[in-house]
């Protein structure tokens, strides 16, 4: 079994996700800051094709002239040694108290042009990396209380920031793509944009509509209650997976931020199958936190841990397509008939009309009562992730 995880494999971290210190709402600190350049070393000695960041993760807010510079360029000549790539670069617009009401979507029009200004600044670092996708993640473009927020008003700033700042980043020819990341709540009560379908119908209303796309993140619309590959499958559908961030979550509590496949193992196999076979071809980006119960080792187990999952997946995967009963039992379920057109090639409305087999004379109790065989399917698709087949 291939779980050694290659280039080729295009898997890429943030810099935030083992370098995370494990600090949570009720307690400290439970591991040492990760010096950035020993992150990438380490990364690119188990496999990883890629380390994405926010601004701040780099350069902690405030750092400014020389300090900036130099921090800038020491992660750089780690880059350089080891070949490693920065395919994604986000801006931290959450931390601060500045942000406590947002970034483009707060009250105050100073905050707004304020977070604007660090989003452009960032787009540079961005480009200078080399970055092909700008991820933005308003975690806390939202509110607690409906009195506090116009959702319209929110929506036409939330526009405004994203036209200017695609605006800007065609005007540098930078040939960088957007993409918003969904969450329904946390750290704000409720968060602007929520799920996967808001995004899109959002993003349909952009000037630069082109260039913004989706980055969903597996727990984030587990936290909604909703199908994490049925979103997928339409953000596919409409060209807009940009970016991916893999992770694991157990339904609908805070958001946890697993290991990928350490929440719903099921979901989890038929994403890696949909990835692999549906025409996605960007970055394998896990966004997860090495529990707080770790220490460094275990940092770095649970890192190789999310890529010796997506291979073993990977793997599954195959061969429960290549099963001949899987195969057998996918034509029984009229799997691929579904992707037949409903009306046949050229048939008009009025020919549809005529056509007395497609209602007077359909067999609807013949119809009604078929047996899909689903559940079969289901447990075929099953025994393969548990490796009984
Ligand atoms: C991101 C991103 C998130 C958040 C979170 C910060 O850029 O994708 O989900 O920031 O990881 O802790
Ligand atoms: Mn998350
Ligand atoms: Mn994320
Ligand atoms: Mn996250």
């Amino acid at each position: 079994m291939a779980t050694q995880p290659t280039r080729e494999d295009r898997f890429s971290f943030g810099l935030w996700t083992v370098g995370w210190r494990a600090q949570d709402p009720f307690g400290d600190a439970t591991r040492p800051v990760l010096d950035p350049a020993e992150a990438v070393h380490k990364l690119s000695e188990l496999g990883a094709w890629g380390i994405t960041l926010h601004d701040d993760d780099l350069i902690p807010f405030g750092t400014e002239g020389g300090e900036r510079d130099k921090r800038i360029s020491l992660f750089r000549e780690a880059i350089d040694q080891t070949g490693l790539t920065v395919p994604m670069v986000t801006t931290n617009l959450f931390t601060h108290p500045v942000f406590k009401d947002g970034g483009f979507t707060s009250n105050d029009r100073g905050v707004r042009r304020y977070a604007l200004r660090k989003v452009l600044r960032n787009l540079d670092l961005a480009a200078e990396f080399g970055a092909k996708t700008f991820v933005m993640w308003g975690g806390r473009e939202g509110s607690e209380t409906d009195a506090a927020k116009d959702v319209r008003f929110a929506l036409d700033r939330y526009r405004e920031a994203i036209d200017t700042v695609a605006q800007y980043s065609e005007d540098k020819g930078y040939g960088i793509r957007f993409a918003l990341e969904p969450k329904p709540n946390e750290p704000r009560g409720d968060i602007l944009l929520p799920t996967i379908g808001h995004a899109l119908a959002f993003i349909s209303t952009l000037e630069h509509h082109e260039l913004v796309g989706v980055n969903p993140e597996v727990g984030h619309e587990q936290m909604a209650g909703l199908n994490f590959v049925h979103g997928i499958s339409q953000a596919l559908w409409q060209k807009k997976l940009f970016h991916i961030d893999l992770n694991g979550q157990h339904g609908t509590r805070f958001d946890q931020d697993l290991i990928f496949g350490h929440g719903d193992l099921l979901s989890a196999f038929f994403l890696v199958d949909l990835l692999e076979n549906g025409g996605y071809d960007g970055p394998r980006h896990f966004d997860y936190k090495p529990l707080r119960t770790e220490d460094g080792a275990g940092v770095w187990s649970s890192a190789a841990a999310n890529m010796s999952t997506y291979l073993l997946l990977k793997e599954r995967a195959a061969a429960y397509r290549a099963d001949p009963e899987v195969q057998e039992a996918l034509l029984a379920a009229k799997v691929a008939e579904l992707g037949e057109s409903t009306l046949a090639a050229g048939e008009t409305t009025e020919a549809f009309l005529a056509d007395k087999s497609a209602f007077e004379d359909y067999d609807v109790d013949a119809a009604g009562s078929q047996g899909y065989g689903f559940v079969h399917l289901s447990q075929l698709a099953l025994e393969h992730v548990l490796g009984a087949r």
